[in-house]
C-alpha cells in the first residue's frame, strides 16, 4: 500500500510550504537539496558533550527540556534543513517491562527474549504512559525550533528491534538473534507482530505530538536474505505503514546494507528510502518504482577525508542522483562517528547547499 502522495504543488504542514525536505519527500521541486545527518545530535559536537558531562545519557532522553536543547542545537550550528528528535530505538522496551541500560559497549537489556515464555512476559506498549516524556519532548522541540524546520520522528524497525530484544546487546552478525528465527518461527513471528504494534502506536503517539515526518531504522535489515526478509518482515512493514497512513507525513525506510532488498522494500511504497553508501544510486532509483525520494549515501568515514576530498565524493553524489527520476535528500549512508570533525560537516553542507538542485 502506498503512503499518502500529495496532489498539491508543494507540501503545506504545520504552515510549512516552502520545506524543501518535505518537498523532496514527495517528489515535489526544492529551491535547496535539503541535507541533514543521521546522528546528528551527537558525540562529535562539542555542545552535547558538554551535555553529557553533566546528564548520563538516559536522562537526556527522559527530560523534554534536554530532548530540546540537543535536538535543535546541530541545525543551528550547521545549518542543517531538519531535526530528528532526540531519543533511541531503544526506549520502547522498558514500558514492555524489558530494562535497557547503555554502557561504553552500547546497548544491553537486562533480560533478552529468547523463549515462548519470556515472549508471554512481555508487556503491550502503553505509549501514553511509558514514552510520555517523548511526546513531551516533541512539543518542547517543535516550539525550539525555527519554524521553517521541520521535526523527524523515528522508531527502530520490528527486524532490528527484534535483532536487540533476543540478542541483549549489539554484535555484527545477531547469530543469537537470527537462530532464534529459525529454531523457533512461531515465537520470532509472535515477537515481530508484537513490536510491530508497538512500532505504529509509538509513531502515531509522535505524530500527533506534533512530528512532519518518521523514519524507520532497519539498521540491522540487511543482515537477512531477501527470502527471509519478505516473509519475516514485510507484512509487518506493510501493517506499520498502513497504520501510520496520514498523507502529510512522509514515511522514510532507512535500511543498511539493501543492495539485495531493494525490489522487496519497494512492494511497500514508502515516500522515502534511506540507503548505505554501498548501496548504488541508480540502482535504488531503478528498483525503487514506488518511491519520490531516495535519502544518502555518504560513506560516514568519508567526513575523515580532507576537504577538497569531501567536495569531491559529495558532488559525485549529487550528480548521479540527478540522471535519476527520484528527489534526493543527502544524509549520510549511516549514523555520523563520534570521532568527526565538525569542520567537515560544515564542509559537506555548504557542498550540498552551494550546488544546484535538478530542475523537476
Ligand atoms: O553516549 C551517548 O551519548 C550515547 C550514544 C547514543 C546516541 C547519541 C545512543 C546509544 N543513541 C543515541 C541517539 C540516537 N539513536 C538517535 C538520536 C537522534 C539523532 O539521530 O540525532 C537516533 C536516531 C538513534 C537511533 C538508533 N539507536 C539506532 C538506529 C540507527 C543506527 O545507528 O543504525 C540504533 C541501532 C540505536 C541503538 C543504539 N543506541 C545507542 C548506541 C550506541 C546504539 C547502537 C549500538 C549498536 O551499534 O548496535
Amino acid at each position: 500500500m502506498a503512503t499518502g502522495v500529495s496532489t498539491t504543488d508543494t507540501v503545506s504542514l504545520n504552515g510549512m510550504r516552502d520545506c524543501d525536505f518535505l518537498n523532496a519527500c514527495y517528489g515535489h521541486a526544492v529551491r535547496r537539496r535539503p541535507i541533514w545527518i543521521m546522528r546528528q545530535a551527537g558525540r562529535y559536537q562539542a555542545s552535547y558533550r558538554a551535555v553529557r558531562q553533566k546528564h548520563a545519557f538516559e536522562e537526556v532522553c527522559h527530560t523534554p527540556e534536554l530532548i530540546a536543547q540537543v535536538t535543535t542545537a546541530p541545525i543551528v550550528e550547521f545549518d542543517l534543513d531538519a531535526a530528528i528528535i532526540f531519543s533511541d530505538i531503544l526506549v520502547v522496551f522498558p514500558p514492555m517491562g524489558v530494562p535497557v541500560s547503555f554502557d561504553d559497549g552500547g546497548p544491553r537489556l537486562a533480560s533478552p527474549i529468547r523463549s515462548a515464555s519470556d515472549l508471554a512476559a512481555l508487556k503491550k506498549l502503553d505509549v501514553d504512559r511509558g514514552l510520555r516524556y517523548v511526546s513531551e519532548g516533541i512539543r518542547q522541540t517543535r516550539n525550539a525550533l525555527p519554524s521553517r524546520i521541520p521535526l523527524i520522528g523515528f522508531s527502530g524497525a520490528p527486524f532490528t528491534l527484534a535483532c536487540y530484544a533476543v540478542e541483549g546487546s549489539t554484535s555484527r552478525e545477531f547469530a543469537i538473534a537470527r537462530r532464534f528465527f529459525h529454531e523457533d518461527p512461531k515465537s520470532a513471528q509472535k515477537l515481530m507482530t508484537h513490536l510491530a504494534g508497538a512500532v505504529a502506536d509509538h509513531l502515531n503517539a509522535q505524530i500527533e505530538a506534533g512530528v512532519d515526518a518518521v523514519q524507520l531504522f532497519d539498521s540491522w535489515g540487511g543482515l537477512l536474505s531477501s527470502e527471509d526478509y519478505r516473509h519475516w518482515v514485510l507484512p509487518h512493514l506493510h501493517e506499520i505503514v498502513s497504520r501510520i497512513a496520514k498523507p502529510h507525513v512522509p514515511v522514510v525506510l532507512y535500511v543498511n546494507g539493501a543492495s539485495h532488498l531493494l525490489d522487496v522494500i519497494s512492494e511497500v511504497g514508502f515516500n522515502v528510502v534511506s540507503v548505505d553508501w554501498r548501496t548504488e544510486l541508480n540502482a535504488a532509483a531503478h528498483h525503487l518504482t514506488r518511491s519520490k525520494a531516495i535519502q544518502g549515501n555518504l560513506d560516514p568515514l568519508a567526513l575523515f577525508a580532507d576537504a577538497e576530498m569531501i567536495i569531491s565524493r559529495a558532488s559525485r553524489i549529487m550528480e548521479t542522483m540527478d540522471t535519476t527520476n527520484k528527489s534526493h535528500i543527502f544524509n549520510l549512508g549511516h549514523g555520523i562517528l563520534p570521532e568527526t570533525p565538525e569542520e567537515s560537516l560544515r564542509v559537506l553542507v555548504q557542498t550540498v547547499h552551494n550546488t544546484l538542485p535538478r530542475v523537476i
